[in-house]
């Protein structure tokens, strides 16, 4: 029986489960080779731990392993469903939340390796943290994409940790789902709208992008506008995503629409929040996104020889 310590957080709505012991040894090398080494050799672990019966599509995994770097406090790979991601924002909140309950860190400002750079992430005296992200930029803009059976979609494609291809909601007036509205009522609709743009958008010459990003004005006061996140494993972001609004912001300081150091109040489709505002670094940004995270429950997964079901259910 192999046992697995994990802490379980939500980030505005979206989980993220940190392992704390028992995960799988990915040895020494860069936090690129560990990552190949884990997707490689070690795959299994990711899905027994996010996947059913354990997990469901909507978590997101985070494996603490030894930085390279001396002045980080830790290293993380974040994974999900379908395989792994650069960065994650609401995870990283996550992840400084679980660090803090454990008793390894106070408030105060640290440094934290992921697989795409060093994010630094300050815990404040009332539990909120703050991450500043990578470095992130919009690499396209004005991109148009022919959806069959919807028309043209325009949208702009940005790095933020992750590919995100983002698109103003409503935008296009052929489409059919021109009207719904970025409410919980409409997922089933978004998700399938969201999957077309993902499918045409990796066609048409952006086969990097990973999540889809709609977003329309606010819809609860003080918000600056409202998102809803498809992840790549066809999850939807419970959180305003933390890489989708830095890709957002990378977005808006490209467009001229948000000056250094302004806020922007990000909200998801559940109405959870971050605050977010950006450094300008050439031409390009450094976001820091606020938000808290709670720890929901401190687990042992157990993972038996004799179930059949051991190293989680396949996808699909
Ligand atoms: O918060 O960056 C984020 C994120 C990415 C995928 C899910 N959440």
């Amino acid at each position: 029986m192999k046992r697995i310590a994990v802490i379980d957080s939500h980030t505005g709505g979206e989980p993220t489960r940190v392992v704390i012991s028992g995960g799988p040894d990915l040895g020494t090398g860069t936090l690129q080779e560990r990552l190949d080494r884990f997707r490689t050799k070690h795959d299994a672990y990711r899905a027994a731990i996010v996947q059913e019966p354990r997990g469901a599509e909507v978590w997101v995994g985070a494996l603490l392993v030894e930085p390279t770097d001396p002045e980080c406090i830790a290293g993380v790979i974040f994974f999900n469903n379908v395989g792994y991601l650069g960065m994650c924002g609401h995870g990283t909140i996550g992840l400084m939340a679980t660090l803090a309950h454990l008793g390894r860190i106070q408030p105060g400002r640290y440094k934290i390796e992921t697989v795409v750079g060093v994010v630094t992430a300050e815990l404040e005296n009332d539990g909120q943290v703050a991450v500043t992200n990578v470095v992130s930029y919009r690499k396209a803009a004005g991109i148009r994409v022919e959806i069959p059976g919807v028309g043209v979609v325009t949208g702009d494609v940005a790095w933020s940790g992750n590919w995100f291809f983002l698109v103003n909601h409503p935008v296009q007036p052929t489409s059919p789902w021109n009207d719904l509205p970025l409410t919980p009522d409409s997922v089933e609709a978004l998700t399938e709208y969201s999957w077309k743009i993902r499918q045409a958008i990796n066609q048409q010459g952006f086969p990097e992008v990973d999540h889809v990003e709609l977003v329309s004005s606010g819809l609860t006061p003080g918000a600056d506008a409202r998102n809803f996140v498809l992840c790549p494993g066809k999850a939807w972001d419970r959180s305003p995503c933390g890489t989708g609004t830095s890709a957002k912001l990378a977005c808006l300081a490209a467009d001229g629409k948000l000056a250094e150091g302004e806020r922007w109040v990000q909200e998801s489709l559940i109405g959870s929040r971050f605050i977010a505002t950006y450094q300008r670094v050439g031409d390009q940004i450094l976001p820091t996104i606020r938000g808290s995270a709670h720890i929901i429950a401190e687990s042992t997964l157990l993972l038996s020889d004799n179930d059949p079901f051991q190293w989680g259910l396949p996808n699909d």
